[in-house]
Formats: C-alpha cells, sequence, structure tokens
C-alpha cells in the first residue's frame, strides 16, 4: 500500500553571503526528518513519509515571497524558516493567507509575530530579549563609557541595533556614535574612522557574520582595540575565520536567542556531536532550533490525527511542554517561544565559549 507523504518546506538563505547559515538550518531540518522517518510517523493510523521540501531565498524579501507562493502552490503542509527576519516577515503574510503553519527557527525581529496571523510561530527568543540583555551587559558587565553602533539597515539588524541602544541608555550608558552600512558591504574604513574618533571600548553591530567577520579584521587594521558585540546574527562557529583571524580571545561577545542549562544541556550536547557526524561539519548556530521546529509541527499532526493545515493549526498554537534539543518549547498567544532563554558567549581560541544563559 502506498505509503501518504507529508511535504514540509524550508527555506533559508542557502546562497548568497550567508548560505554558510542557510546551508546550517535546511541540514537541521534534514536531520529532524531523516531520523523521523527512520523512527517512524503514524498520522490518524496511517503511517506517513516525511518528505522535506528546500526552497533558497538567499536572505531577499522579494525572492523569500516568491519561494512562499511556490511553496504554497505545491500545497506543502507546513514551512519552517525562513531564516532572515526580513524574509520571514513578508512571507508571514502569504503563508497566513493560505492557511499554512510557518515556524522561524531563527528570524528575532519582534515584528514577525505581532501582524496578529495565526499561522505565524517562532521557537527562539526575540530583539527586544537580545539587543535589551546585550545593551544591560555593555553598560553593566562590560562598563562600556563611549560605545558605538552599527547596523546593516536590515529588518534585523536595524531592529537589534535599535533594543541594544534602548538597554544602554535604560542603564544609564549613552551612544557615542552611530552608523549605518548594509548586508552586502564589504569595506568599514569610513564608518569605523568615524568611529575610531570617538574612543569607543565597545562597538556593537547589529547584522550577520558574513558582514561581522571583514569589520573585526579592518577595526584590528586600524588599531581600534574596542570590544565587539552583536545578537544572533554574528553569534555562530564561522565568525573568527570570517575575521580572518582578528579577533582577539575575549573580544567579542554576542548572544543566541535561546540556550539550555543543567540536564536539558546533555540532549544539545547530544545533538552537535549528531550533527557533526552527519554532515562532517560544526553547528553554526541555529540548526538545533530547526530541527526542534520540524519535531514540534509534526508532533502537532501526529496529536491531531491530521496533516491538514486547518486541522493540525489549533493544536500547533497549543502546543506546550514540548522536549526539544533546545529546551521545553510551547507558544504564547502571539505564537512566540514561552519563557525564551539566551546565551552569551564569547569566543577564545577560535571557538565560542559560553559566558552564561540567561533568561
Ligand atoms: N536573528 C538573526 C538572524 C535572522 C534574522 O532575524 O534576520
Amino acid at each position: 500500500m502506498a505509503q501518504d507523504v507529508v511535504r514540509i518546506g524550508h527555506v533559508g538563505p542557502t546562497s548568497g553571503q550567508i548560505a554558510h547559515l542557510g546551508k546550517d538550518n535546511e541540514n537541521g531540518a534534514r536531520m529532524a526528518i531523516d531520523e523521523l522517518n527512520a523512527k517512524g510517523v503514524t498520522i490518524g493510523g496511517k503511517k506517513v513519509k516525511l518528505e522535506l521540501v528546500p526552497e533558497d531565498d538567499a536572505g531577499d524579501p522579494k525572492q523569500g515571497t516568491a519561494v512562499a507562493q511556490k511553496l504554497v502552490d505545491q500545497n506543502v503542509n507546513g514551512v519552517v524558516g525562513h531564516l532572515n527576519s526580513g524574509t520571514s516577515i513578508p512571507a508571514s503574510k502569504i503563508y497566513s493567507d493560505a492557511g499554512i503553519p510557518q515556524i522561524s527557527p531563527s528570524a528575532t525581529n519582534p515584528k514577525y509575530t505581532r501582524n496578529g496571523y495565526k499561522t505565524t510561530f517562532r521557537v527562539v527568543a526575540d530583539d527586544v530579549h537580545l539587543g535589551g540583555t546585550l545593551g544591560r551587559y555593555a553598560v553593566k558587565e562590560l562598563k562600556g563609557k563611549s560605545i558605538a553602533v552599527i547596523d546593516d539597515r536590515t529588518a534585523y539588524g536595524q531592529g537589534v541595533a535599535e533594543e541594544f541602544a534602548k538597554a544602554v541608555k535604560a542603564s544609564g550608558g549613552s551612544i557615542a556614535e552611530s552608523q549605518f552600512t548594509t548586508d552586502k558591504s564589504t569595506d568599514f574604513t569610513a564608518i569605523l574612522t568615524a568611529i575610531k574618533a570617538k574612543k569607543p571600548d565597545v562597538v556593537f553591530f547589529g547584522g550577520m557574520d558574513a558582514v561581522a567577520g571583514p569589520m573585526i579584521r579592518q577595526m584590528k587594521q586600524l588599531g581600534i582595540e574596542a570590544k565587539f558585540m552583536g545578537g544572533d546574527g554574528i553569534c555562530s562557529a564561522g565568525l573568527p575565520s570570517l575575521a580572518g583571524g582578528a579577533m582577539a580571545d575575549g573580544q567579542v561577545v554576542c548572544a543566541e536567542a535561546g540556550g539550555v542549562e543543567g540536564a536539558q544541556k546533555t540532549g544539545m550536547d547530544k545533538f552537535y556531536a549528531d550533527y557533526k557526524k552527519k554532515f562532517n561539519t560544526d553547528v553554526q548556530v541555529y540548526a538545533p532550533y530547526v530541527y526542534d521546529a520540524v519535531g514540534v509541527m509534526v508532533a502537532a499532526m501526529v496529536k491531531a490525527g491530521s496533516a491538514d493545515p486547518a486541522k493540525y493549526l489549533p493544536v500547533l498554537a497549543k502546543t506546550d511542554g514540548y522536549k526539544g534539543v533546545t529546551g521545553t518549547i510551547g507558544f504564547d498567544a502571539k505564537g512566540d517561544v514561552k519563557n525564551g532563554a539566551l546565551t552569551l558567549y564569547t569566543y577564545k581560541g577560535g571557538k565560542r565559549d559560553q559566558i552564561a544563559v540567561v533568561r
């Protein structure tokens, strides 16, 4: 007897400057689907085969809406993605209009879940939490007196930089200089020269690792010895090599928009080891969150006894107490993860080094 096929779309930038992050996310989806198929999934009394439908949005909002429409036209049962806030937000309207559940594993701009769409979920904390925590850390822990902020003018970069600056001010600090660049720039001489004049002790960058790496390298060339901070977009395994060896131990402080402690850490550590074995490369940042997003979606289908989006969506919305590798997942009324955590990291010897998990 032919098995029913349940198709789960995944979207991330698997081409372009942050293709390494898009592929990391896609690997997380592939790993979840392979493991679930190997275990066997039964929905409504019938054994089903899960199929991944991978799409590339190149991190571009226009391409993001085009691939979202393509997935809707293919009648996928659900979508995990997109990676970027700038693509996830416009795509969320397309999935909402089609009634297809979407779980982003990494888009952190708060607006993503604030449009009132019932189909929109995320399994990570948002930029209010990320930027706020990093802003307080810059003032209270790093004792930043002269703090400079740069953003890449994307929905994510600008948003997280604004939240960082708000928290710096609320903690009694001030922003000595604000500059911006783009998510495709490679030369930061002009903005870093303006920043150098303010003798910063902390430089915050709202943007992704592909831009942050060369920026750190050019800071060193210009003799700027400030701490370098950023959100989850820079907090990847690949940042040290993107910085070309210019990063000093402890110079960078960044935060992943999730985190586990104590006994739950064992599951995350196992995921990292299994991932390395399967793909022969390290997790960048969000593969475990993608893995959990697929797991949460399939668990809702199993519980609803149907992979029909209209039938499993209400069950998905009520998710609570799902035990994932990234922690225990439940959604609030907006579709945001309840009680989201953050993990603060620095880098030592070219590797991420955990500072603390913060709630
Ligand atoms: N959260 C960082 C990377 C993805 C995004 O929100 O654009």
